[in-house]
C-alpha cells in the first residue's frame, strides 16, 4: 500500500490533539499544521507552523497530500471580522490550496451552530437531517453556514470532493445534559474521519457529526452512508449528568434547538 498523508489543520487545538493518536498509522504521515507547533511530535508526523488563511503557507503544506481534515479556526462566538476571516476566508484558502496542489478530498469542520435554531419538534424519524437548511445561531454559526458553502463551490466547480460535518460536541466527555444529544467521543470522531479519508469519490456530502446517543436527534444516516458507524454512547454518562428530573428534549428551550443556549447568547461578543 502506498504511504498515506493526511493534512490537519487546527492540529494543535482539542480535537487536532484527540485525533493525533488515533489516527497514527505505519503507512500514513500526519501533517499538523497550526498558528502554534504541535507539541510533542511523534514518529510519523510533520508539524508545520502557520495560518490557514495564507495560501502560500496552505500550497506548501497540500503537497502531496491525499485528505484535508480542516479543523483550523475560530471555534467560539466572536466578532464578525473574525469568523469571516478566520473560517470562510480561512476554508476557501484551504480549499483553494486543496484544488492548486491536487488534494483527494478536504473533511470541513461545520458545525451545528450551522443549524442551531432548528426545533426539535417535528423532525422526521430517523432524526434532524444533515442537509436541513441553514438557521445559524450565532456570527460563528453564520460563518460555519460561509465554510459549508465554500466547500459546495468547490466541489460544483473543480469537483473537488468535500464532506462538511456538523459535528455535535467533539469533548472527552459530553458537556452537560445537552451533550447526551450532541455528544461525539474521541473514538468515534477518529472513526468518522477515518470514513471521510476512505470515502471514494464521495462528492459533496453533509453529514452530522455525533456518537451513536440514544437521545441523539441528528440523524446518522448521511454519515453511515459514507460508512461511519459510531460505536460510543452517552448515555453511560447520564447519571453523572442528571441531576434530579429528566431532562426534556421536547420542551426545554435550552434542549430542543441544535444550538442549545447558543441562541440566546449576544452576537459577536467573543466567549
Ligand atoms: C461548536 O461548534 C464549538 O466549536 C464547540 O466549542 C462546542 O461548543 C460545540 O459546538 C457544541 O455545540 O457543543
Amino acid at each position: 500500500m502506498t504511504r498515506q498523508t493526511i493534512l490537519i489543520t487546527g492540529a494543535a487545538g482539542g480535537v487536532g490533539t484527540l485525533l493525533r493518536p488515533r489516527l497514527a498509522r505505519e503507512d500514513r504521515t500526519l501533517r499538523l499544521l497550526d498558528i502554534v507547533p504541535a507539541v510533542d511530535p511523534q514518529p510519523g508526523e510533520e508539524v508545520v507552523t502557520g495560518s490557514v488563511t495564507d495560501l502560500d503557507t496552505m500550497v506548501a503544506a497540500c503537497r502531496g497530500v491525499d485528505t484535508i481534515i480542516h479543523l483550523g479556526g475560530q471555534s467560539r462566538e466572536h466578532t464578525i471580522d473574525n469568523v469571516l476571516e478566520l473560517n470562510v476566508a480561512g476554508t476557501y484558502t484551504t480549499l483553494e490550496a486543496a484544488r492548486i496542489a491536487g488534494v483527494g478530498t478536504v473533511m470541513l469542520a461545520s458545525s451545528n451552530h450551522a443549524v442551531g435554531f432548528s426545533p426539535r419538534e417535528g423532525i422526521p424519524e430517523g432524526g434532524l437531517p444533515a442537509d436541513t437548511p441553514a438557521r445559524p445561531d450565532t456570527l460563528y454559526g453564520l460563518s460555519k453556514v460561509g465554510i459549508e458553502a465554500a466547500g459546495r463551490l468547490f466541489a460544483d466547480r473543480y469537483g473537488l470532493n468535500v464532506i462538511c460535518v456538523r459535528i455535535g460536541s467533539w469533548f472527552p466527555t459530553p458537556p452537560g445534559v445537552r451533550g447526551l444529544a450532541t455528544w461525539l467521543s474521541p473514538d468515534d470522531g477518529a472513526r468518522l474521519v477515518e470514513a471521510c479519508i476512505a470515502a471514494e469519490d464521495p462528492g459533496y456530502r453533509l453529514i452530522w457529526g455525533i456518537s451513536r446517543n440514544t437521545r441523539r436527534w441528528f440523524s446518522l444516516a448521511e454519515g453511515e452512508a459514507i460508512g461511519y458507524d459510531p460505536q460510543d454512547d452517552a448515555e453511560s454518562f447520564a447519571d453523572q449528568l442528571i441531576e434530579g428530573a429528566e431532562p426534556d428534549f421536547i420542551n426545554d428551550p435550552e434542549l430542543n434547538r441544535a444550538g442549545g443556549t447558543w441562541c440566546e447568547v449576544e452576537l459577536g461578543k467573543p466567549m
